[in-house]
C-alpha cells in the first residue's frame, strides 16, 4: 500500500467542510509521545484552520495505542461529530507490534461499524522511529493533518 504521490497533508482547503459548528475529540496515546504530540498538533492546528472553535476540540489521553479503542468508544457516547484516534506503534523485537497494530485497526473498524460517530485512524505503524518522524511533520507530511481533514469530511456524509 504505497503512499508515494499521495501526501494528503497538501490539499485543497476550499473543498473541506467548514468546522465552525463541529465538536471533535482527539484521543491521544502516550506511547512514543514526541510523535503522538506532533500528530496531535498537526490535527489540532488543521481543525482550528477550518474554524473549529478551540473549546470544541477535546483531548482525551490514554496510556497506549491499545487503549485508543476504549477511549474512542467512550467518546462515541459523548456529543462529538467525529473522533480522531492518534497513536504510534513501532516495531520492536517481539510480535507485540503485530498484535497491537491489528487489534487497534480492527477495534477502530468495529467502532465505525457499531457507533454513530466516525472514528478516524491516525495510528502510525512503522518499522523505525525515523519513519514515524517523517510522517509526523517530516518529509512525508503530517498524518495528523490528514486525519483532521478526513474527520471534517466524514462529518458531512
Ligand atoms: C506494550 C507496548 C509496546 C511494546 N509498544 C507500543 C508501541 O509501540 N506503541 C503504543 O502505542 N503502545 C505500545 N505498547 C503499549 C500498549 O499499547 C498498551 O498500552 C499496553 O499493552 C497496556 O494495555
Amino acid at each position: 500500500m504505497a503512499t508515494a504521490g499521495n501526501i494528503l497533508s497538501q490539499y485543497d482547503h476550499s473543498k473541506i467542510p467548514d468546522g465552525k459548528n463541529l465538536r471533535i475529540a482527539l484521543v491521544v496515546s502516550g506511547w512514543n509521545e514526541a510523535i503522538t504530540e506532533a500528530l496531535f498538533m498537526g490535527a489540532k492546528d488543521t481543525l482550528l484552520d477550518h474554524n473549529v472553535i478551540e473549546d470544541k476540540i477535546v483531548r482525551i489521553d490514554v496510556p497506549g495505542s491499545f487503549e485508543l479503542i476504549y477511549g474512542a468508544s467512550r467518546a462515541q457516547q459523548m456529543d462529538f461529530d467525529a473522533i480522531i484516534a492518534i497513536g504510534c506503534i513501532i516495531q520492536g523485537e517481539t510480535r507485540h507490534f503485530e498484535f497491537i497494530s491489528n487489534t487497534v485497526a480492527h477495534g477502530i473498524k468495529d467502532l465505525n461499524l457499531i457507533g454513530k460517530v466516525p472514528v478516524v485512524f491516525c495510528v502510525l505503524t512503522d518499522d523505525t522511529i525515523e519513519q514515524s518522524k517523517a510522517r509526523s511533520g517530516g518529509d512525508k507530511g503530517n498524518k495528523g493533518v490528514e486525519a483532521a481533514v478526513t474527520a471534517l469530511r466524514m462529518t458531512s456524509l
